[in-house]
């Protein structure tokens, strides 16, 4: 562990720490004076000691929409020349969210992804081949910067020109892989293809976007590695909010500076432990962009089992999907991520593919664009499988090898949109 003393504090201990530093947001934000003060003095909090652990259900939500409309900088806490520095993403839903980090919440999220780099068994003396793309999007420089706390040596190499990648991992022997899930296999497929061997890789820290068990086993038998899934997003802090360790069974919420808390998406109430519900973030010692209660739109379970790691820190399962990613064809109600765990599951088809929903006409379909992985076509039994594992009734197009989009750079689109005019992918119809 990069910090014991706060990942495996007793429960107890780490809940007066959160009310303790709770107490202290809630003062922070009042005095501010913004958008998320003024809710709170509406909801009748006059300072942090009106606030418990028990009471924090109770106070307004902060959303997306309420860093669009203050944008760029309307919901500092701090003064703008104390803001080190800025980083977002890039709002495929059409707007960039922006976000600020004092020094002091560089150093934070410099700790927090030490702490996701050593769940994966990482070290001082490790090399960490970083292939998240560097830039605005949080995922390069943030695990850079934990590289560096934790006395690792990084390779800042981001995205793409992936026989150089090659090259380097296996020149300079990594031995932890940090990408997007999806670039992870094609590094690995790639690998096998031009016969680079990986000997001293055991790692990969893998996230940024929803991967199944299913997408897991596919990395895995193309790499000599252990995939831990690391979640983060750029409003709580990037990278390193919660992380697997080596046991593979949920994510550790670094929750002594993330409060983590699951509610439903529709009307906003706590789930129950083990439910899945949209997850809430608080995060107490962020200076220049601290949130309370941020909904994520992030659906999954937490559990507060103890882990064998000896982590003490609430779990959270993979991320199902998100609330406003869910498909409904024909009635029925889907994750892409549910797709991804049938269709890799009959192991019919290459871990490559896309899902096409086609809004040409009223009723919207779905088609599901994949790649045999042996001869012959296995369409009708996928679409069998899909039937009857989810419901869901889908048109499966097993197309050529190679043509569904590989990832290089940036998080995989596992879904296109089909509105008129020539198919998203060719060979569809
Ligand atoms: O993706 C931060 C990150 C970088 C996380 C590198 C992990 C590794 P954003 O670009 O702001 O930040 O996107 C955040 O991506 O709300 C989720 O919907 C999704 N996401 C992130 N990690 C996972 C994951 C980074 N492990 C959004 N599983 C989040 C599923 C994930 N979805």
């Amino acid at each position: 562990m990069f910090d014991p003393k706060a990942e495996a504090m007793s429960r107890d201990e780490r809940a007066a720490l959160q009310r303790h530093r709770l107490w202290g947001l809630v003062d922070r934000l009042l005095a501010a004076g913004g958008v998320q003060g003024r809710r709170l003095k509406e909801a009748g909090v006059s300072g942090g000691a009106d606030v418990t652990l028990g009471t924090l259900a109770d106070l307004p939500f902060t959303t997306k929409q309420d860093l669009w409309d203050h944008y760029p900088f309307g919901m500092l806490a701090v003064p703008r020349d104390q803001v080190a520095a800025v980083h977002g993403s890039s709002g495929t839903r059409g707007r960039p969210t922006l976000v600020a980090y004092t020094r002091a919440d560089l150093d934070l999220w410099a700790a927090m992804c030490a702490r996701s780099l050593a769940c994966a068994g990482a070290g001082p003396g490790s090399v960490v081949h970083n292939a998240y793309g560097y830039g605005l999007f949080t995922g390069g420089i943030g695990i850079h910067q934990g590289a560096v706390a934790l006395g690792a040596t990084v390779v800042p190499m981001s995205g793409g020109m992936t026989e150089r990648q090659l090259r380097l991992l296996a020149d300079l022997r990594a031995d932890v892989l940090t990408c997007t899930p999806a670039y992870a296999l094609r590094l690995g497929e790639a690998a096998a293809e031009a016969g680079v061997e990986l000997p001293a890789l055991r790692a990969g820290v893998l996230g940024a976007e929803p991967w199944t068990e299913e997408l897991r086993a596919a990395v895995e038998a193309v790499l000599p590695i252990k995939a831990v899934d690391i979640y983060g997003l750029s409003e709580v802090i990037g990278p390193g909010v919660a992380t697997e360790c080596l046991e593979q069974d949920g994510l550790h919420v670094n929750e002594d500076h993330f409060v983590v808390e699951a509610v439903d998406p529709a009307t906003g109430a706590p789930v129950p432990d083990g439910e899945p519900g949209e997850l809430v973030f608080t995060t107490p010692t962020k200076q220049a962009l601290p949130l309370l209660r941020y909904r994520t739109g992030d659906i999954a379970a937490l559990t507060r089992g103890d882990c064998p790691c000896g982590r003490t820190l609430t779990r959270m399962s993979k991320i199902r999907g998100r609330a406003d990613d869910m498909l409904v064809i024909r009635g029925v109600n889907v994750y892409p991520s549910e797709v991804e765990r049938v269709l890799l599951g009959t192991g019919l088809v290459v871990p490559h593919y896309q899902l096409v929903v086609d809004r040409r006409a009223a009723a919207p379909r779905l088609v599901v664009a994949c790649e045999a992985a042996t001869a012959g076509d296995p369409a009708d039994a996928l679409a069998r499988a899909l039937r009857e594992g989810l419901g869901l009734s889908a048109d499966v197009r097993v197309l050529p090898a190679g043509t569904v989009p590989r990832v290089e750079i940036g998080k995989a689109v596992r879904v296109v949109s089909w509105d008129g005019g020539d198919p998203p992918l060719a060979g569809l119809d």
